[in-house]
């Protein structure tokens, strides 16, 4: 993990450029097939990947460390046993609410899942870690996802980890349909180091990086060229990857929650080590007061929370009085407890909706789609209509509308939402 202080505009320091030797020439420069490590050194600058994707490693103690994702966890799951699988496991992961593709769009779990989906499709051979055992991966609202393995091992969480944020879902769905009109031969023929942005999402690139290419990345740096001939390539600081905090704040908690009822959550604060703006020194340990509040209201407030660099704390579990219907906040304010200045502020939305409410439960107007309907309507059955008959792995599934959490889409999810038919949180 590499973050260094996000700095003021125009201030000289952190910034500049420096030049480093390639040992060799890059290979596919695409995310999906390339097996040079030459490729990687500049590839690794955009993407977060490898030891350094949903999860970090503490250099000191070589230990996972909440990074995109705030929590996981590693199961045993033996819940098919018709496709023989008895001794299977799953992992759940946790997601930041504040973290950008470099195009701007959020990420989710469905990023994660699709990236999951990506190799169960395709077979990419430099990720057969990941995909062998890989039963299939299901998004639990933007924030949340699961992965089925057909076996157990130490190492599955960490190569999902590692492999969930190689592509953006859209990113990926606009590849396929290049696929689907002809306009390229396969999957793996994706040249996205030599390709404008534009062309493949029929959009402009961000006016900060109008240079972007198809390597969409949520890493510190976004990628910009790589020339063949002179062999050199440049890729350019993100900025919304940065920040000015050597501590920073998130919460562990679902997405949903039902209409009046207590919600519980943790606050997750973490070193992360960022290295300050400071010619004493860089990695710096915290004492740092910590204010929680649920939407705008101070409930709690935790003094003289000691951080080393890397080290990270879970605060609670809370839990909130009776959320009523509608959108909630729990903000985390850290506190530099040797100056008193706010070095940082995470905010974590909930929806309290009923579960039959597809549509605002699966966060889509995060993503640009359609507002928050917080109501159950046409869209809703019709969404659950077109996943009927579905199951897991089938290419209708769709794991929002199976309402009752046993593996199909089937009547009596089409009869639980038709029962509330009409129903609105106001
Ligand atoms: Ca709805
Ligand atoms: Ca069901």
């Amino acid at each position: 993990m590499c973050l260094h202080w996000k700095g003021e505009p125009g201030v000289v320091w952190p910034g500049g450029a420096y030049t480093a030797a390639l040992g060799d020439e890059p290979g596919s420069l695409n995310p999906w097939t390339e097996y040079s490590p030459h490729g990687w050194e500049i590839m690794e600058r955009a993407l977060l990947t490898g030891e350094t994707g949903l999860l970090g490693i503490n250099p000191t103690t070589l230990k996972n460390m909440p990074f995109v994702a705030t929590n996981w966890t590693v199961e045993h799951w033996t819940s098919i046993p018709e496709l023989g699988i008895t001794d299977g496991s799953t992992a759940t992961f946790y997601l930041r609410q504040d973290v950008t593709w470099h195009d701007g769009a959020p990420v989710t779990a469905y990023d994660c899942v699709y990236d999951m989906r990506t190799m169960r499709v395709y077979w990419p051979g430099r990720y057969s870690g990941t995909w062998a055992h890989l039963v299939y991966e299901e998004a639990d609202g933007p924030y949340k996802f699961n992965v089925y393995f057909a076996s157990t091992s130490l190492y599955h969480a960490d190569k999902v980890a590692g492999t969930a944020l190689l592509t953006p879902k859209h990113v990926i769905q606009a590849v396929e349909q290049q696929v689907e009109d002809g306009e390229l031969d396969n999957f793996f023929d994706w040249d996205p180091a030599f390709n404008t942005y534009a062309d493949l999402m029929d959009r402009p690139a961000p006016a900060e990086y109008p240079f972007m290419k198809q390597i969409v990345g949520c890493g510190p740096f976004v990628y910009d060229y790589y020339h063949r001939n002179s062999g050199t390539g440049r890729v350019v600081k993100y900025e919304d990857f940065f920040v000015n905090a050597p501590v920073i704040g998130s919460v562990v908690g679902e997405w949903r929650i039902d209409p009046n009822t207590n919600y519980t959550y943790r606050p997750l604060v973490q070193n992360l080590a960022a290295k300050e703006d400071s010619p004493e020194g860089e990695l710096i340990p915290v004492i740092a007061d910590i204010k929680i509040y649920e939407d705008d209201e101070l409930v709690r407030e935790v003094a003289d929370l000691s951080l080393d660099p890397w080290e990270w704390a879970y605060l609670g579990p809370y839990t909130t009085d009776g959320l009523t219907g509608g959108g909630h906040t729990i903000r985390v304010e850290v506190y530099d407890n040797s100056t008193d200045d706010l070095i940082h502020t995470y905010i974590h939305t909930v929806i309290a909706i009923i579960r039959e409410d597809i549509t605002t439960y699966t966060g889509e107007f995060i993503l640009g789609g359609y507002p928050p309907d917080f109501q159950v309507d046409m869209r809703d059955v019709g969404r659950a209509a077109r996943a009927f008959g579905s199951y897991p792995g089938h290419l209708r599934w769709d794991p929002a509308c199976d309402i009752n959490d046993d593996y199909e889409v089937d009547m009596r999810d089409i009869g639980a939402i038709a029962r509330k038919f009409g129903w609105i949180y106001e």
